[in-house]
């Protein structure tokens, strides 16, 4: 019988996958703070609460690095508002671990809903690969945002959206 064996396999192979599943960090470390004009905290995320909320997937690159295009998923940020009731202020200054930043303004939240991505190409980011979050627009969707204004708002190891 072949049954046992073909179980067998699909068993180590779906284990084998859970393994390259797990992030490179805590499922349960805050990734990402909100905060308001004040600098007071309203919202707190991690990969368990961003991976519960509903998933937005765009096609991108870095900007003017070798990374090749790929497939980044992630939340959009309009979702992420959203899911603290929170209306889209009319800007955000997107903040990363390394404390570069850049002003998201609401026009682009409206014409082109970027996202705060957590995989790309289907694998966890980790922290020396530009993870664990970064900013991505649908770059393949809007040929227009191949500009720096857009490159430099590609913010990588997003740790902070302060709302303004
Ligand atoms: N966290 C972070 N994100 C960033 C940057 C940065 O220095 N730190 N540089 C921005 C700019 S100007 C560009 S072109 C791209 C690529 O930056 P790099 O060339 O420094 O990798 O990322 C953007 N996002
Ligand atoms: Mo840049």
């Amino acid at each position: 019988m072949l049954r046992p064996l073909i179980v067998g396999i699909l068993i180590a192979i779906s284990s084998l996958a859970a393994k390259a599943d797990e992030p490179p960090y805590p499922r349960d470390m805050p990734l990402l703070t909100l905060v308001d004009s004040h600098g007071d905290v309203l919202a707190s995320f991690t990969l368990a609460s961003l991976e519960a909320l509903p998933s937005r997937e765009v096609t991108g690159s870095i900007p003017d690095t070798s990374d090749p295009e790929a497939r980044w998923s992630g939340v959009s940020m309009n979702v992420l508002l959203e899911s603290q009731s929170i209306a889209a202020p009319d800007r955000m200054l997107a903040v990363g671990l390394d404390d570069y930043s850049d002003i998201i303004p609401r026009s682009d939240l409206e014409h082109y809903d970027p996202v705060v991505a957590y995989r790309r190409n289907g694998h966890y980011l980790a922290v020396d690969r530009y993870g664990p979050l970064v900013v991505m627009y649908p770059y393949s969707d809007y040929p227009e945002l191949h500009e720096r204004t857009y490159y430099s708002r590609t913010v990588w190891q997003l740790s902070e959206l302060q709302l303004r």
